[in-house]
């Protein structure tokens, strides 16, 4: 019901905490299979700073918009590029929606067909029903990472594209996007890489030693990227990022705003009016902590995640999906539903559905709270 009479902010407040007082928390260290976490405190003094800005209407917020290609540039640079074209999206899914969209558009074929991992997440299946283009889905290997054969085999003259997935949402794979570059140049077809996850991940864990095979723009097939800021970036949701490699993806996506303060301007996003301050955050962030201060906080992610891996191998009745790539580590159990339920009775925020729990080392996540986490695991195990 829409109320009649207006209340004082203290009592909506009030009433506003005890309706979420359900939800669970980031600081509450009980999350511990999502792949946000609680924003970096700088990058919500930006939001606050900058609340009103709409990159819908540039010619409103011109210096907010030259911003906004920084950031991407500054993306698109940790992606091995020096100029890329693309945007601060709402998300991942909308980062890949865009990437299939620019494909599709100029493919120009009357059959649309894009080739994806079966790892792929589930934006594709929008992606593939919004745009009208069919999803062919190629097999993994023993190593749940793509087989680049079984992606040739599936090539025809209607494909309009190839995704690779550097940091798969269940297990933290990267596929073998080298290979797929290779074939990608070879039929003449552009590879996307979704590293909505990887992004801000694989770059600093190479550069400590970790072997992750490249996976961007280094690699000549690859033609666009998807990388959100808004998961292991520590900037606030909504803030995901899409990064071409040509300018002509973007012109293939653009549509005509006639009337906006800025004249005639050309707008790609699927959302219109968005959200500037997250943008600036993805900025601000990048400036304030550096390829050092990200490079530190995947230092820390990656440790716990190797020993969180070794932890799991001594219960008995838990095995792991496969050894971690990326600060995901993702186990099954003996009664793996009897046990999903009673970790979540005990307050942990994780899932099954997939056929095994997913643990991600988020920045919120410490060492404290997985040694709690795995207490009640032994406990909950040995008794399933
Ligand atoms: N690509 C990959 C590889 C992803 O893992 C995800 C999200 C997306 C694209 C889509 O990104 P957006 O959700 O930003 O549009 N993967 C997470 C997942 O499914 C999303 C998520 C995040 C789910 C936090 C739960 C959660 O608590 O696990």
């Amino acid at each position: 019901m829409f109320p009649k009479n207006g209340e004082d902010e203290e009592e909506v407040l009030e009433e506003l905490r005890s309706k979420t007082a359900d939800d669970l928390t980031f600081d509450s260290g009980r999350i511990l299979g999502s792949m946000c976490t609680y924003p970096h405190p700088f990058a919500v003094k930006i939001i606050e700073e900058f609340l009103d800005r709409n990159l819908g209407d540039p010619g409103l917020h011109v210096g907010s918009q030259r911003v906004e290609r920084e950031a991407v540039n500054m993306l698109a640079s940790l992606l091995s590029l020096e100029k890329g074209y693309g945007h601060i999206v709402s998300g991942g899914t909308e980062a890949n929606i865009l990437a299939v969209r620019a494909f599709r558009n100029l493919a120009r074929v009357e059959k649309p067909e894009l080739i994806l991992p079966e790892s792929a997440h589930f934006s594709f299946i929008k992606a593939g029903e919004m745009l009208g283009v069919k999803l062919v889905w190629a097999e993994l290997n023993d190593d749940y990472s793509v087989n680049v054969r079984d992606v040739e085999e599936k090539i025809t003259d209607n494909t309009i594209g190839i995704v690779g997935i550097a940091g798969t949402t269940g297990l933290g794979v990267v596929d073998d996007i080298p290979s797929l570059s290779d074939l990608a140049l070879d039929y003449g077809i552009p590879l996307h890489v979704d590293a909505a996850f990887g992004g801000f991940v694989i770059p600093f864990a190479k550069d400590l030693g970790y072997e992750i095979p490249d996976f961007d723009f280094r690699l000549k097939g690859v033609k666009s990227v998807t990388i959100d800021p808004h998961k292991m970036g520590m900037v606030p949701i909504p803030a995901g990022g899409v990064i071409f490699r040509e300018r002509k993806y973007i012109d293939a996506i653009s549509v005509l705003a006639p009337y906006l303060a800025g004249g005639k301007i050309w707008q790609a996003t699927i959302t219109g009016t968005r959200p500037g301050a997250n943008a600036l955050a993805v900025w601000a962030m990048i400036k304030h902590l550096g390829f050092e201060g990200y490079r530190e906080v995947v230092r820390r992610a990656m440790e716990l995640s190797r020993w969180f891996a070794a932890e799991l191998k001594r219960i008995s009745g838990v095995y792991l999906i496969r050894e971690p790539v990326l600060n995901i580590v993702s186990f099954g159990t003996r009664n793996l539903e009897t046990v999903e339920e009673e970790l979540k009775e005990r307050g942990w925020g994780i899932s099954a559905h997939r056929g095994y729990i997913r643990i991600v080392m988020m920045p919120h996540v410490r060492r404290e709270h997985l040694e709690a986490f795995l207490k009640d695991l032994r406990e909950i195990v040995r008794k399933a």
